[in-house]
């Protein structure tokens, strides 16, 4: 039987999202009961996933809109916010149902049964804790595109992964909620996500391939680098590391293969700890880290990841060769 799963999304704010949606509606072993967005502009990542699922002949999975402001401070916004997927004043309708009230709903009606995917913050499924405690009980787990376990320096002592990861720290107070929750989790952190770029030929065997999924993917790889070397120059990585990563679509992959990652059981604290930025030399003491500790482990975390059997995974499932 397949896995029923729900994907929770900041679709838009990166390319990565969209794939790993078109990942999970091209693969039999899951079934995607709904997508809700997260982070920022809500009503507009509802919009881009609607249109995602409709070009993927999937207008049978609701959307919802879920909570875009942080519970503290206010949400950032970058991204390609559906360039090359949305058309000018396209009308585009999701469900009026509020994205936390589906995610409640959906996990107490199917007790045991339900994976919930988070691809960006954790708001939504921090707040259907609040509201409902007993979804730690009746979900299956919750699998999380977050954190960093062990930041990544390359050959030449160049840090290539941020040690404060970005889904986290967009709402930090979210994350220390879900983090301290009996809900089970499973965690697949960003040095992990960041071993997995396309490989120039699995490129152009997206773009040369006729299939509409493909075609959409292919789209977004168009207008995605540019703006990818940018947001590298702001953060001050440097633009020689830019790939197209699949951290999404890894996480959403994990919800039905575990073998893609090599996991192992820790106990991950999210804190707010001392943090030196080394592009500014200056001391932060607001950023959430994701520290391992020596503790009853607390959730499963992704270590390492077989690169070369996901990324053909991927670009088979897109282009619909198996
Ligand atoms: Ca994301």
């Amino acid at each position: 039987m397949a896995q029923k799963v729900i994907i929770d999304t900041d679709i838009g704010t990166y390319y990565d999202d969209a794939f790993a949606v078109l990942l999970a509606v091209r693969s039999p072993e899951l079934e995607l009961m709904g997508v809700t967005t997260c982070y920022g502009d809500t009503d507009l990542r509802a919009k881009i996933a609607r249109k995602v699922l409709d070009v993927a002949g999937r207008s049978d999975v609701p959307v919802f809109k879920g909570i875009g402001e942080p519970m503290k401070g206010n949400a950032l916004m970058f991204g390609f916010e559906g360039q090359n997927i949305l058309e000018q004043n396209e009308q585009l309708k999701y469900s009026d149902e509020h994205a936390v009230n589906f995610i409640i709903r959906t996990i107490m009606e199917n007790p045991g049964e339900v994976t919930v995917v988070t691809l960006g913050t954790v708001s939504n499924i921090a707040a259907a804790y609040l509201l409902e405690p007993k979804i730690a009980q009746n979900i299956k787990e919750l699998i999380m595109m977050a954190g960093v376990v062990v930041p990544i320096v390359d050959v030449k002592g160049v840090r290539r992964s941020p040690v404060e990861e970005y889904n986290f720290n967009n709402d930090p107070f979210a994350a220390q909620i879900v983090v301290n929750s009996p809900i089970p989790k499973v965690m697949v952190p960003i040095d992990v996500t960041l071993r997995i770029p396309l490989k120039p030929e699995q490129i152009e065997r997206i773009q040369q391939s006729k299939d509409e999924v493909a075609k959409l993917v292919s789209g977004i790889i168009e207008v995605w680098p540019p703006q990818e070397r940018q947001i590298y120059l702001s953060v001050g990585i440097p633009t020689e590391h830019t790939g197209l990563w699949l951290h999404d679509p890894l996480t959403v992959a994990v919800a039905h293969d575990r073998s893609f990652c090599e996991f192992t059981k820790l106990h991950i604290a999210a804190e707010f700890a001392d943090t030196t930025v080394e592009r500014d030399m200056v001391i932060k003491r607001d950023i959430l880290r994701t520290l391992p500790r020596k503790l009853p482990p607390n959730m499963e975390v992704a270590v390492d990841v077989n690169a070369d059997r996901f990324t053909e995974h991927f670009t088979n499932r897109i282009t619909n060769h198996t």
